[in-house]
C-alpha cells in the first residue's frame, strides 16, 4: 500500500469534507481517506498497482474541487 498526501482547493465545510472522502473513495484501489478540513489536504492510503494520484486527484476534480 503507498500513501500519499494531496493539497486540495475549494473545501468549505463538513459537506465538502464528506463529498471529497466519498469521491477518493470511489477510485478503484483506494482502502482509506482522511480529509484535513482545515490543513485543506486528504491522505490517501491506495493499492499502487489499481489506483493513480492521477485518478485520485481527477475524482476529486470531478467532485468539484481543485486537487
Ligand atoms: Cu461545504
Amino acid at each position: 500500500m503507498t500513501e500519499t498526501k494531496i493539497k486540495i482547493e475549494g473545501m468549505m465545510c463538513g459537506h465538502c469534507q464528506a463529498s471529497v472522502t466519498k469521491a477518493i473513495m470511489a477510485v478503484s484501489g483506494v482502502s482509506a481517506v482522511s480529509v484535513n478540513l482545515a490543513g485543506k489536504e486528504a491522505t490517501v492510503t491506495y493499492d499502487s498497482k489499481k489506483a493513480t494520484v492521477d485518478a485520485i486527484k481527477a475524482a476529486i476534480v470531478d467532485a468539484g474541487y481543485k486537487a
